[in-house]
């Protein structure tokens, strides 16, 4: 039987230095005993498929291989078992609610220690840290915009912001598979409807580019309302290609 490594993710008297330069070095098999919460494993994120029945008008053209880069996930992102969720956090990054108090209870307390030094985080910004007793390795925390009244093209900016930094820290970080909570839609007041567009095309156009850098993106939706929304306008984004035709 293998001891449980010396490390303590549950206290706040730690190294996080220390606690991340370990969790690094474990294997998967070493790393699981450490979560501090349930986890999904990606193998249980299925691909998404468009049911085919849609009606609304393709913004792209077809494309397989991204499309088999995509995941609609409804549930808690704390719980996937990836390379990166990324955080809806705020601009001190020491935690808050929402899904950012969701990451920093299942992280434990050496996120906030590791948050603490990187001095904030301006709005559309990304920062990435350990993920501690989650089973993703990194988080990365970006902020979105707030939302007065209506949206107007800097909000609009910011977000778009948000997921292009988010992903390319991913990505300069080589990391492959990422998650996303529906950022500024929940406390920061965007429109869900209108966040859904940004999110979509900013990941569509981010996917064309650096495709080959990039294994799986998962929209990671806790709502009812949000599943629907992005069951809807994903195919806008990621359309299915005719299929074949039948050669009977
Ligand atoms: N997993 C996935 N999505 C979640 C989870 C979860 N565990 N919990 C909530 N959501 P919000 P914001 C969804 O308010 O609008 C914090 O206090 C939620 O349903 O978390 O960017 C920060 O510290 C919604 O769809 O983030 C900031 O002060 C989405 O996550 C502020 O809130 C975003 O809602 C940021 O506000």
């Amino acid at each position: 039987m293998s001891a449980r490594p010396d490390l303590n993710l549950d206290s706040d008297s730690g190294d996080w230095k220390d606690a991340k330069n370990k969790l690094s070095s474990m294997d998967k098999e070493a790393r699981r005993k450490m979560y501090r919460i349930d986890f999904i494993p990606l193998e249980n994120v299925p691909v998404w498929r468009s049911t085919g029945d849609s009606s609304c008008k393709p913004l792209y053209k077809a494309n397989e291989e991204l499309n088999m880069k995509i995941s609609l996930f409804r549930g808690d992102i704390t719980k996937l078992e990836i390379d990166a969720i990324a955080n809806a956090a705020n601009k001190t990054l020491l935690g808050g609610g929402g899904v950012d108090g969701a990451i920093h209870r299942g992280a434990g307390p050496l996120l906030r220690k590791e948050c603490a030094t990187l001095n904030g985080c301006e709005t559309g910004e990304a920062k990435i840290t350990g993920a501690y007793g989650l089973p993703a390795n990194y988080v990365i925390h970006t902020v979105g915009p707030i939302v007065h009244g209506s949206v107007g093209e800097k909000d609009k900016e910011a977000l778009r912001n948000c997921y292009y930094n988010c992903l390319q820290t991913a990505t300069k970080n080589h990391l492959r598979t990422v998650a996303f909570p529906c950022i500024s839609t929940g406390v920061y007041g965007y429109p869900p409807d209108q966040a859904v567009e940004v999110a979509l095309k900013t990941v569509r156009e981010y996917l064309e580019e650096n495709h080959e850098k990039l294994d799986r993106v998962i929209f990671c939706v806790f709502l009812k309302s949000d599943k629907e929304l992005y069951e809807t306008r994903l195919p806008a984004y990621f359309s299915q290609g005719s299929p074949p035709k039948s050669k009977l």
